[in-house]
C-alpha cells in the first residue's frame, strides 16, 4: 500500500530456539497474546459477516489494530474507581476489550442491536462499547471527543494520588481536532502533569482521507514535544514491540505522574467500515507476521494455529445464532441512559 508506515521491527532478531530464556517475552505470554489477537480477529469478521447478512446496519471496528490493542488491554489495570485505569477508547477498540475479558457475545449483541446488549440495550452501534465496571467508558461516534474526558479523569486520578492512570486512543486524522490539542495543554501544565498515556493509532487513513496530504509533522506524537511531554513511536503491527513499550510507558505514568504521547503505526485491515466495503485490503497482517515468527521459533505449529483460529470462528458463530433469537429494545427504553438516572450513579442502567 502506498502510505503504510515502513518501520522495522525492533524485535525481529530474537533467537531462533525454542522455550530459551533469550525469547523476549515468556513463552506462555507470548502464546496467550497471539491467542487473543487471534479471538478478537474472529469476532471482528463474524461483525463484518453479521453486517453483510443484513443483521446490523453498519460495521466499523479493529481489524489490523490486534497487535497494539491486545497489548493494551493485557496491560491495563482493570477495575472501577480511580485507583484502577480509566480507558477512553475509540471504535476500533475490540482486540483491547477482548484481552481485557469482554465476551465475544457482548460485541455481537452491541452490533445485532439487542436488548441485551450489556454496553448500551441496542441502542449505539458496532463497537461503541461502555464497561463502567472496568473505567470503560462509552465510546463515542463524534470522533477525538474521547481526548477530553480522559483529561477530566487523570486530572481525578491526580487529585486521588493512587496508582491509577488514564489511557485515550484515537486515529491519527482526528489529532487534528481541537479536543487532542486540548489533551497535550492539560496534561502537561508544569507542576499539574496529568497521569495520561495519549496514544494515536496512525493507519495512514482518515476514511479515504490520505495522512501524507495532512500533516506537515513527520509523526502525530511529535506535537507533544512543544509540550514537554515524552513521546514514542512504535511499530503497532509488532506486539513484542507494543507490549514492552507500553508497559515501560505506563510504568512510567503510574509512578511520575506524567503524560505520554504514543504514536502506534499500523494497518487497517479491513477499510474504514462497512461504507466503504469492509473487505480485506492488501495491507500487512500483524497476526500472520506474529505467526510466522512464532512458528520460527518452535513455540507452535501452522496447524495449532489454524485449529485455534477455527475455534474462534465456530464461537462466534455459535454466540450470533443464540443472539438472533433475543429481543430488539422496547420503544419506550428510548430515553434509558440518557442521563444519569440510576442510583449507583452509573450512566448505565440494565
Ligand atoms: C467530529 C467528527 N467529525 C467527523 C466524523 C466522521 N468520521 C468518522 S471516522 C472519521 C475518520 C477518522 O480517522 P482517524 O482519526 O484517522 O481514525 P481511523 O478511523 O482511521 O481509525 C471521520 C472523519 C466524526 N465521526 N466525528
Amino acid at each position: 500500500m502506498e502510505s503504510m508506515p515502513n518501520i522495522e521491527s525492533k524485535t525481529k532478531t530474537a533467537p531462533k530456539q525454542k522455550g530459551s530464556k533469550d525469547l523476549p517475552l515468556p513463552k506462555e505470554k507470548l502464546l496467550q497474546i497471539h491467542n487473543l489477537m487471534v479471538k478478537a480477529r474472529s469476532l471482528e469478521e463474524r461483525l463484518i459477516k453479521i453486517y453483510k447478512a443484513g443483521d446490523a446496519f453498519f460495521w466499523i471496528g479493529g481489524p489490523g489494530e490486534e497487535a497494539f490493542g491486545v497489548t493494551l488491554g493485557m496491560l491495563a489495570d482493570k477495575g472501577k474507581g480511580h485507583d484502577h485505569d480509566w480507558m477512553h477508547l475509540h471504535y476500533r477498540c475490540t482486540p483491547t476489550l477482548i484481552a481485557m475479558g469482554m465476551p465475544m457475545g457482548d460485541s455481537i449483541r452491541l452490533i445485532m442491536n439487542k436488548a441485551t446488549d450489556v454496553s448500551t440495550g441496542g441502542r449505539n452501534f458496532a463497537n461503541h462499547y461502555s464497561y463502567p465496571e472496568w473505567n470503560v467508558a462509552p465510546v463515542t461516534s463524534p470522533i477525538e471527543v474521547q481526548y477530553s474526558t480522559a483529561i477530566g479523569t487523570a486530572w481525578a486520578q491526580r487529585r486521588a494520588g493512587g496508582k491509577g492512570i488514564s489511557v485515550v486512543t484515537g486515529g491519527d486524522a482526528g489529532t487534528a481536532e481541537g479536543d487532542f490539542a486540548s489533551c497535550l495543554i492539560w496534561a502537561s501544565r508544569p507542576g499539574n502533569e496529568l497521569p495520561l498515556l495519549i496514544t494515536v493509532q496512525n493507519n495512514k487513513w482518515g476514511i479515504s482521507t490520505n495522512y501524507d496530504s495532512q500533516h506537515g509533522e513527520k509523526h502525530t506524537s511529535d506535537r507533544g514535544k512543544a509540550f514537554n511531554i515524552r513521546t514514542e513511536v512504535i511499530n503497532g503491527n509488532d506486539p513484542i514491540e507494543s507490549y514492552l513499550k507500553l508497559k515501560e510507558v505506563m510504568e512510567y505514568i503510574r509512578q511520575e505522574k506524567k503524560p505520554v504521547v504514543l504514536e502506534a503505526q499500523l494497518s487497517r485491515l479491513y477499510g474504514h467500515s462497512s461504507a466503504d466495503g469492509a473487505n480485506r485490503r492488501d495491507e500487512p497482517c500483524c497476526i500472520e507476521l506474529f505467526e510466522k515468527r512464532l512458528i520460527e521459533w518452535g513455540l507452535i505449529t501452522r496447524k495449532e494455529c489454524d485449529d485455534i483460529k477455527k475455534a474462534y470462528d465456530a464461537e462466534a458463530r455459535a454466540e450470533m445464532e443464540a443472539a438472533r433469537n433475543e429481543p430488539d429494545p422496547e420503544a419506550d427504553s428510548i430515553w434509558d441512559n440518557v442521563y444519569v438516572d440510576n442510583e449507583n450513579g452509573d450512566w448505565r442502567k440494565f
